[in-house]
């Protein structure tokens, strides 16, 4: 690998641009050399602004460039197996953005392909591990300040969604998020999941919006997330922990509070670019930096894209049931030791 990691993106949509304005702009010691996405004018449109980027006609090909070190997987969650699956291959490190994959079995295959490469490639994108706020929160828990963790109450609210998006997507697509961060934030795995449903918001369209899902911990903690997707005001994230002696929350987050007219107003994000934009930036500086010299990457790994997988399709069975479902995980490979999965 030359100094400056050369990076090749698959899917250049949303987030992938945003990834490649990161990458080209903000970050240090990476560049963006390829780019492939299915509809092949966007993919143009965009290496139009990169001058030393080819485009390719397939993720494959993409990866087989010798003008690529590392790949970021931005495309739509159902192709990542294949993209992740072909890196590991090809023995190149790859940032793959969440989900790992959409079935439990794909991140499975996932992670039996990288123990049998015998090392580790494969990144994936929960960015919340990165956030400054969700940082200092788990630093407060894990220094004992509010005694042992109980309970945690979480909001995940967007203001909307697109129309691809599905019922079961409140899981899969948005509380994953969540269910990778209690993971981590409590050090521990998630044994079941259950959904309650509250009466339907009339700005959901034909979505069961909002829901609430629960999720047991290993140590007795109970989670419960509050998924809203058509909230209108913004996109807000909460999060608080209850401790046996104080609780601690995640503070708000802008730098401005205006006071006019007996009012107190603080503006809320848009979207998740705008409230995750600096954890977006931590996250790939730090993936980039990890692999440096040929070094491996530290983030969230195959093992915690799958064990994340596990329980989104608990959560999804719990939708469709009503009934509380253990979450069953399949034995840990020796490759992702407790410490380096969930610290
Ligand atoms: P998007 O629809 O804006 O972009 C996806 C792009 O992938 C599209 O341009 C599409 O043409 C392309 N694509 C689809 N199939 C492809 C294939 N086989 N090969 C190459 N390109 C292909 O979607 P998005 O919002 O950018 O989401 C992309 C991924 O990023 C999803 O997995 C999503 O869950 C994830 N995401 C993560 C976050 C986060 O907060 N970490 C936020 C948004 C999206
Ligand atoms: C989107 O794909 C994301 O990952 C966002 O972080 C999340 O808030 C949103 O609900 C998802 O659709």
């Amino acid at each position: 690998m030359s100094s400056v990691l050369r990076v090749g993106v698959i899917g250049t949509g949303m987030i992938g641009r945003d990834h490649i304005r990161r990458m080209t702009t903000v970050l240090a010691g990476v560049t963006v050399t390829a780019v492939t996405d299915v509809d092949v004018d966007t993919a143009k449109k965009v290496a139009e602004g990169l001058p030393a980027a080819t485009v390719h006609a397939t993720g494959e090909e993409l990866i087989a460039d010798p003008a690529v070190d590392a790949v970021v997987v931005c495309s739509w969650g159902p192709t990542h197996e294949q993209y992740v699956l072909a890196s590991i291959a090809a023995g190149k490190p790859v940032f793959c953005e969440k989900p790992l994959a959409t079935t439990q079995g794909a991140c499975l295959r996932i992670v039996q392909a990288e123990v049998a490469a015998g090392r580790r490639l494969v990144q994936v994108g929960y960015m919340r591990r990165y956030d400054a706020a969700y940082r200092a929160l788990k630093q407060v828990v894990d220094s004992g300040e509010i005694g042992a963790p109980l309970m945690m109450h979480c909001a995940h609210r967007n203001a909307d969604v697109p129309s691809f998006y599905e019922k079961e997507s409140a899981i899969t697509d948005t509380a994953v998020h969540e269910i990778d961060m209690v993971r981590w934030m409590f050090g521990e795995e998630i044994t079941a999941a259950r959904v309650l449903i509250p009466r339907r918001s009339r700005n959901g369209g034909p979505l069961q919006d909002p829901l609430l899902l629960i999720l047991e911990m290993a140590g007795g903690a109970l989670v419960d997330v509050e998924i809203s997707v058509n909230i209108r005001y913004g996109y807000d994230i909460r999060g608080e922990v209850v401790g046996e002696d104080g609780t601690a929350a995640l503070g708000e987050l802008s730098p401005v509070s205006v006071r006019t007219a007996r009012q107190v107003s603080t503006p809320v994000p848009a979207d998740w670019r705008e409230r995750f934009l600096r954890a977006y930036d931590v996250e790939i500086q730090e993936w980039v930096d990890s692999l440096a010299g040929g070094g491996a990457p530290v983030g969230p790994n195959a093992w915690d894209g799958y064990a994340a997988a596990v329980v989104s399709d608990a959560g999804v069975e719990a939708l469709r049931t009503g009934e509380r479902v253990p979450v069953v995980l399949a034995p840990r490979p020796a490759l992702y030791a407790t410490e380096a999965v969930l610290s």
